[in-house]
């Protein structure tokens, strides 16, 4: 294990840095050298999609593409490490409750079904037969099928979402808490009213001819790293990029190419923004509407002096409705309040909105930085607001790009998971396989949490994920989670999740994306959508890690057919054979998916219509629309002023609540993670030096203590009032009731806490 140290990352990132962690990675996991082959199979006409993050690859159709944490995604499913009935029956559930994190998923790849058994304390091997008979058994038994909940984390493929969801509404419930609610939904709920669609507008070439790129609270290089290509060769060619982060994110600040051999032999990088500005945690919509309000200001002097406008006027006359009341807005909104908000001064927004006013055609991207808060579709809405005014919507080298998180989030979207589906979908549905859904609106994963601690849930069933650490308010919701009749998961390692269980739980192993999936047809592809609404085939090699795998659809199918028996209208069997039929009848209930099964079989794939693309609005309207969001920032909380917000990220290394190490080289921390970063301001009021430990305490509003102990203080430049924290670690400060009103995402960038001086001698962060 490496040492605890905290020392300054000087290098660029990327670079050899990157080879020799993603080499570590592999010796780590002990993946075979044919295992590592696996690597150059990723993303390539033949092979499989990278399980890692949603970004788009060059059509799936250039030579392989360097990725440290692609590269580290696969390695942790292609490992030869096995979790087997055997380590099961050497520890009790309890005691593996107390292991780490790291240490669960260290175990390797789980490879038998296997049930819970209260008497010994143990999971038990079970037959698969069995599972799905228990799994039906728990919900044919219950009076209501609403009180089961059916989870879907974002590696499901479209074939898989589209069963899955299939089975839950014939089962008849629309109960679908998704991974994407704690992520995007900002942009699946604030979007649309915004421009019609809930997805990004550009296309991975857009990026080539963007002469300015925005990025607000997205972090390319940990997160999305293929992105880095994109950037770097932006920046190369002149384009201005423009960062807005609490930290100075070393990928955004300078990047060394591992594909550029001049860059690798000679140790030179990229600069990557042009400039990086250190906005306030939840000072977002107070720049934009910053930047905003010049642009307004610089449009009114040009035109009263008779100089070309600045705004796209028509662009504005001809798509929009909304402009007056934007304009009367930012009007209203004062500069003190804005620069108080942000943390920025006027000359640091002068310089962006320069930046963005002298540009032909400019990208907007954003990640959790802007999702994850109480105001989060609200500050999706003013990204689209900005967008707006310069027509920067449906251009080529132009539009906004909220970045997605799993690898497929986006897709199972598309197919079906969604808690409020809409009457046509419905419709199509019934039409297709003649019964009837419901249309009662369902759980989101906050709803979904809530009506378990009220008692309202019996069942738990999860496709993949992490759900018991991935949550907010662990006290109260992994609780609640411990009271159920019975949670299954569907897992390729062994997680947090699997130990904070119901009554009755069920592990199933299932398929990874690098395993070969062979069925009564022959082997099959999966199909996934990117970031950039760009579909295409997906197809493992590998040999499965055990015999006993099956694959997610087949284990949709066997438990449908357990639970639905001789109630159901679907061939689940010939679905399972022969995954070309569920794309036909996903073809069949979506027309965007005309000629699924030939258009996957070109490589690269196909790129799903996006109508504001294309200047269609698909609102009320029929326009786009600016939309206004009064005042410029978080509600303050009613405490102590001298509290912190605190948001909760990533270190470098980690996928989610996996972590492939304890250390986050960028950042200077290795061989920790119960560390938090505030700055030297911060640190001296409140007489806390750099290794000090402290306790962070939620200032909650409810009454309810939520705290973590002994957290290591690193000094590192923030801004002021402001603190981050790893995730999941601090999940536990999350209180259920801070989140987005509109979107029920939890406010996971934005909690206001305390520090005190902590008299715990060990770290404790309470399961
Ligand atoms: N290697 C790796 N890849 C991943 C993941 C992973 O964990 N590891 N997770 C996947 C998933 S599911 C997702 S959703 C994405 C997540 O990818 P990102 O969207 O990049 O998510 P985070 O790293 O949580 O946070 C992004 C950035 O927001 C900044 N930030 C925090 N608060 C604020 C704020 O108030 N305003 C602004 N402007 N910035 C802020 C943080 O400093 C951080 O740099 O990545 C996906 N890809
Ligand atoms: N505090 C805080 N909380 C957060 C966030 C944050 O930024 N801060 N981010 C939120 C975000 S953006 C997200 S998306 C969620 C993530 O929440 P989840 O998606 O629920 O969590 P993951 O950690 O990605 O899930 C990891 C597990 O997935 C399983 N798995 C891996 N591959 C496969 C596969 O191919 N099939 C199946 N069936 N299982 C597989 C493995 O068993 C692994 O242990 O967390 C959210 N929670
Ligand atoms: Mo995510």
């Amino acid at each position: 294990m490496t040492r605890k140290s905290v020392r300054p990352y000087r290098e660029p990132a990327g670079g050899w840095g990157a080879l020799k962690a993603l080499s570590e990675a592999l010796l780590v996991q002990r993946v075979p050298v044919k295992g590592a082959a696996t690597l150059s199979r990723m993303n390539q006409p033949q092979g499989f999609d990278c399980p890692g993050c949603a970004w788009p690859d060059p059509k799936h159709t250039s030579s392989f593409e360097f990725c440290e944490n692609g590269g580290k995604a696969i390695a942790w499913e292609a490992t030869s490490k096995r979790c087997t009935p055997e380590f099961f029956a050497e520890h009790t559930v309890t005691e593996l409750a107390g292991w780490s994190d790291y240490d669960l998923e260290m175990v390797g790849r789980l490879t038998h079904p296997m049930a819970y058994d209260k008497a010994s304390d143990r999971y038990l091997p079970v037959e698969w037969s069995d599972a799905f008979d228990m799994i039906g058994r728990q919900l044919r038994a219950l009076p209501d099928p609403n009180m089961a909940e059916f989870y879907t984390s974002g590696r499901t493929s479209n074939e898989a979402a589209f069963l899955y969801q299939l089975f839950v509404r014939e089962y008849g419930t629309n109960n679908f808490p998704d991974c994407s609610n704690m992520c995007h939904e900002a942009t699946s709920v604030g979007l649309p009213q915004s421009i019609g669609v809930g997805k990004g507008t550009v296309l991975l070439e857009d990026f080539d001819k963007a002469d300015c790129i925005f990025i607000f609270g997205q972090n390319p290089g940990t997160n999305s790293p293929r992105m880095m290509t994109s950037l770097r060769n932006a920046a190369r060619r002149g384009a201005s990029i423009i960062s807005f982060n609490p930290f100075r994110e070393r990928a955004l600040e300078r990047f060394q190419a591992p594909q550029s051999p001049v860059e690798m032999i000679t140790l030179s990088s990229t600069t990557i923004s042009s400039k990086l500005f250190q906005v306030r945690i939840g000072g977002d919509v107070a720049v934009l509407k910053g930047i905003m309000k010049i642009l307004v200001e610089a449009d009114e002097a040009a035109r009263a002096a008779d100089q070309p406008e600045i705004l796209d006027w028509d662009f504005i006359r001809g798509h929009t409705v909304g402009i007056e009341a934007l304009i009367d807005d930012l009007k209203r909104t004062q500069w003190p309040a804005i620069e108080r908000q942000s943390g920025l001064t006027r000359e640091d927004m002068e310089y962006a909105a320069n930046a963005y006013m002298k540009s032909e055609r400019a990208i907007l991207v954003y990640g959790m930085g802007i999702t994850q808060h109480q105001r989060g579709a609200h500050n999706v809405q003013q990204i689209a607001n900005l967008a707006l005014l310069r027509g920067n919507v449906g251009r080529e080298g132009a539009g906004v790009c909220p970045v997605r998180g799993h690898s497929n989030v986006q897709g199972d979207r598309t197919v079906g998971i969604t808690e409020v589906p809409k009457a046509d979908f419905l419709e199509r549905l019934e039409h297709r396989f003649g019964f009837k859904p419901p249309s009662a609106p369902g759980h989101n994963v906050v709803t979904a949490l809530e009506a378990m601690i009220g008692g309202e849930v019996k069942v738990f069933f999860a496709m993949g994920g992490n759900f018991a650490a991935a949550i907010p308010d662990w006290q109260a919701t992994q609780a609640a989670l411990r009271e159920l009749d019975l949670t299954v998961h569907v897992s390729t390692k062994l997680n947090r999740s699997h130990l904070i269980h119901g009554r009755a739980a069920l592990i199933l192993p299932c398929l990874g994306r690098t395993e070969i999936d062979v069925q009564a047809s022959g082997p099959q592809s999966i199909t996934v959508e990117d970031s950039m609404s760009m579909v295409h085939a997906s197809g493992g090699r590998n040999k499965p890690a055990s015999e006993r795998l099956l694959s997610e659809v087949a284990i949709i199918a066997g438990m449908a057919k357990a639970t639905l028996g001789d109630n159901t209208v679907v061939d689940w069997d010939g679905f399972v054979a022969d995954y070309d039929r569920i794309r036909d009848a996903i073809e069949a209930v979506f027309p965007i998916f005309q000629g699924y099964n030939a258009r996957i079989r070109v490589p690269g794939g196909f790129h799903l219509t996006s109508t504001a693309r294309e200047r269609i609005w698909a609102t009320p309207s029929g326009k786009a629309n600016f939309l206004v969001f009064e005042g410029c920032g978080e509600d303050p909380p009613q405490c102590d002023p001298n509290f912190l917000w605190l948001s909760t990220i990533r270190s470098h290394d980690q996928y989610n609540t996996t972590l492939y190490s304890m250390s986050d080289r960028y950042r200077g921390v290795f061989g920790q993670r119960d560390v938090v970063f505030l700055n030297e301001y911060e640190m001296r009021k409140r007489g806390l030096a750099e290794g000090d430990r402290v306790d962070l305490i939620t200032e909650s509003t409810d009454g309810v203590e939520r705290i973590v102990r002994n957290f290591r203080v690193v000094g590192y430049s923030f801004p002021t009032g402001c603190c981050a924290a790893y995730y999941p670690e601090t999940n536990p400060l999350v209180p259920l009731y801070a989140r987005d009103p509109m979107s029920f995402t939890p406010s996971f960038k934005g909690i206001p806490i305390r520090l005190v001086r902590s008299s715990a001698s060990e770290t404790s962060i309470e399961h």
